[in-house]
């Protein structure tokens, strides 16, 4: 049963990147729009497009009810939800479901299940998965806080409960810091999240982010599509990634996949989804988080595997089982993505709206992009300033790495402020060629 019509619920690259996968498969789509976007690429690509309200995410594409009634009115069988908006929302999937309309992603269920972050953190401790030495509790003083640092060794990291993305963090190096760390941690988690909740964790030194992608059927078929590394980050924001890892072989990649497909049969997981993990310097890997959605930077992994992911994710959804088994992913060449963002890299990566007077594609041998923006395209302040992804795919990393400075130097956007130029630099320095990164790398780049 393969889907006649897919409503696609978001907006800009990953709309347009969704109905091209159902376009290549013969399947009907529907855009869904704000007032901001009545003149987007997603609108004129898709074969039918509505109105679900005023700019502000919060009436349009985080608008449940008026989402669902476009499906119904539409005839749409499944709705993809892409990454953010409501990709993440377990009462999202559930009100398709309760709508006879098929969500293109895991369970309410499973989406729930990793949301919740300490519970996860229970539950893979039992099932003997690396989860970062802490706390296994609220800390409700800081002496309770000195005992257990005392028990970890320092550094260790203090994490707000009701926090996330690395807001409300605060590292200790010793006993005095920590006391003075804890209230001022617990004081800013009660103004930020509403909660003082603290949880204590072992700082891990200059980690690296890497995430494994995996693929689930409803029949309990699973296999992993190798790793990203996503190390390249500000402020918790990812701008490079790359695939495979160069800290990762065969042996470790089997390791995490087999780790990852783990995690994700313990929460009944289904359809596209990623583990994500901190590696150290000794390459042990801890646990982090479960990212219930298609990333941004899943064309890295498609470009080195050969797999359509988001062709897969609707497959799968329509209750195919998987064909591809793991023996069949072999990671070929290297693939790196530098996210293309409307932010000015001299004003802090501060937002920089505006109309972009013209644009010059790179193009040639190995470049994909994936993007909604043209010539006069007006970037409006409402949504994520990710205005394209400029993918390469090269025999290996220094082909790649090649590729993209040529590919850089080939790009030219005028009108707005965009982080092109700011990769030019990344890709000329020689810790980041060799592949000596880490999470603080873009920190201390000169
Ligand atoms: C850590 C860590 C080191 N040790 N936890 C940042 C976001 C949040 N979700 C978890 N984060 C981190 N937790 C321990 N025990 C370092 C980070 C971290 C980080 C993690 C992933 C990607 C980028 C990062 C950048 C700085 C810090």
């Amino acid at each position: 049963m393969i889907f006649k019509t897919i409503l696609i619920a978001n907006r800009g690259e990953i709309a347009v990147r969704v109905i091209r996968a159902c376009r290549e498969m013969g399947i009907k789509t529907i855009a869904v729009f704000s007032d901001a976007d009545k003149d987007c690429l997603h609108v004129k690509y898709a074969d039918d497009a509505v109105n679900i309200g005023p700019a502000l995410s919060r009436k349009s594409y985080l608008n449940i009810d008026n989402i669902i009634s476009a499906a119904k009115k539409t005839g749409a069988d499944a709705i993809h939800p892409g990454y953010g908006f409501l990709s993440e929302n377990a009462n999202f999937a559930k009100a398709c479901i309760d709508n006879n309309i098929i969500f293109i992603g895991p369970s309410a269920q499973s989406i729930a299940k990793a949301g919740d972050k300490s519970a996860a953190r229970q539950t893979l401790m039992g099932l003997g998965i690396p989860i970062i030495p802490g706390s296994d509790d609220i800390v409700s003083s800081s002496d309770l806080a000195c005992d257990i640092a005392a028990r970890l060794g320092y550094p260790v990291i203090l994490k707000a409960a009701g926090g996330g993305g690395g807001r409300g963090m605060r590292i200790a190096r010793n006993k005095e810091e920590l006391v003075s760390a804890f209230s001022i941690a617990s004081g800013e988690a009660r103004v930020a999240f509403g909660n003082p909740d603290i949880y204590l964790e072992k700082y891990i030194e200059k980690p690296r982010h890497i995430e494994i992608q995996i693929l689930g059927d409803n029949f309990g078929n699973y296999i992993h599509l190798g790793e990203r590394e996503c190390s390249i980050q500000m402020r918790y924001q990812k701008l490079i990634e790359e695939s495979p890892s160069s800290l990762v072989d065969e042996t470790f990649r089997a390791k995490l996949g087999k780790t990852a497909i783990k995690i994700a049969k313990s929460i009944g997981y289904t359809n596209a989804g990623t583990m994500e993990f901190l590696v150290d310097k000794n390459k042990n890997f801890y646990f982090m988080e479960v990212n219930a959605r298609i990333q941004v930077e899943h064309p890295v992994t498609e470009l080195v595997t050969g797999v359509d992911i988001v062709h897969q994710q609707i497959l799968i959804a329509a209750g195919e089982k998987l064909k591809i088994k793991q023996e069949d992913i072999r990671l070929n060449g290297w693939a790196m993505e530098c996210r293309i963002n409307a932010t000015d890299p001299n004003d802090n990566f501060m937002p920089s709206p505006g109309q972009i007077e013209s644009i010059i594609f790179p193009g040639g041998p190995g470049i994909r992009i994936d993007t909604h923006i043209h010539d006069k395209y007006m970037v409006t302040p409402f949504y994520d300033s990710l205005i394209g992804k400029l993918i390469v795919w090269a025999q290996d990393r220094p082909a790649a790495i090649n590729r993209m400075r040529r590919a850089l130097a080939e790009f030219e956007i005028k009108g707005i402020e965009t982080t092109i130029g700011f990769y030019r630099k990344v890709f000329e320095n020689d810790n980041f060629q060799t592949g000596d990164i880490d999470t603080h790398f873009l920190e201390n780049m000169k």
